[in-house]
């Protein structure tokens, strides 16, 4: 069954670390019923939802996504880029241990899980200001066993490879190519977010709904032109922290 780890909205989440964003104000209390709102929207898709306490004292620790990878296989744990975040894989693999076997990444690695989009047995993994060489090459060490290959994307001007690609299926990527080098991701259709819309690219897909936040109406459009059924959520307050809707969740079958 399809199953999501999150976590709720830590009190403290206007202290969160900040790359390309200016600090701006977070309604904690309408950033937890928003992130709320997109437990019920997976639980409506027919997701298993793991709703997890928050960790009062690290800001970031509702962005499960980065702290883990995980595949059918194994979940390996990250070592993130932000020193502030690499305590928040604790608590995670502590539930993680429960369907996976689990793997830690080690110094000097750094990676994100939002740097990595994973396409059926590929991952692709964004150069960021987040993920180095050693964490790109410890994660390809971790999953060659298991037949999966790990591909190395440049990019510049977002936070994680997914702020500017996601994989939204009928082998198709919703791309800001401004941010991303497409180089890697020859053979796939690239659908382009609207001018617009630069930060639309971080779309999160279940089955075959794409779940696109609320505040990006001409993807919506885009999308729904091309045939794929768009689903919307509201995440302006967690938004002002860099995140978008993959963030939010750590999904794989269970
Ligand atoms: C950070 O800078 O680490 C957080 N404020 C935002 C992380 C968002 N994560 C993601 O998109 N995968």
């Amino acid at each position: 069954m399809l199953t999501a780890i999150t976590r709720a909205v830590s009190s403290s989440i206007n202290a969160c670390e900040l790359t390309f964003h200016l600090q701006q104000p977070i309604d904690v209390a309408r950033a937890a019923s928003q992130h709320r709102s997109y437990e019920e929207l997976l639980r409506e898709l027919g997701v298993r939802v793991i709703s997890l306490p928050e960790e009062r004292d690290l800001p970031d620790a509702v962005f499960v996504e980065d702290a883990a990878i995980v595949v059918d296989e194994v979940a390996i744990m990250t070592r993130m880029g932000a020193e502030s975040r690499r305590t928040e894989i604790e608590s995670l693999a502590r539930t993680l241990s429960e369907y996976r076997p689990i793997k830690y990444m080690e110094a000097p690695a750094t990676l994100d899980g939002g740097d990595v989009m994973r396409i059926g047995r590929t991952l692709f993994v964004g150069a960021s200001s987040r993920t180095n060489t050693d964490g790109i090459d410890q994660l390809r060490d971790f999953l060659a066993p298991y037949g999966y290959e790990v591909k190395a994307v440049e990019m510049r001007g977002c936070l994680h490879l997914k702020s500017g690609c996601s994989y939204i299926g009928r082998n198709s990527i919703l791309i800001n190519r401004s941010w991303i080098d497409a180089t890697q991701l020859e053979g796939f259709e690239l659908i382009e977010v609207p001018a617009t819309e630069p930060n639309a690219a971080n779309a999160l897909l279940i089955d075959d709904t794409v779940i696109i936040p609320a505040s990006f109406p001409e993807t919506k459009a885009t999308l729904e032109e091309r045939g794929f059924s768009v689903r919307v959520v509201d995440v302006s307050e967690l938004q002002k922290a860099e995140g978008g809707v993959t963030c939010k969740s750590l999904i794989f079958n269970a």
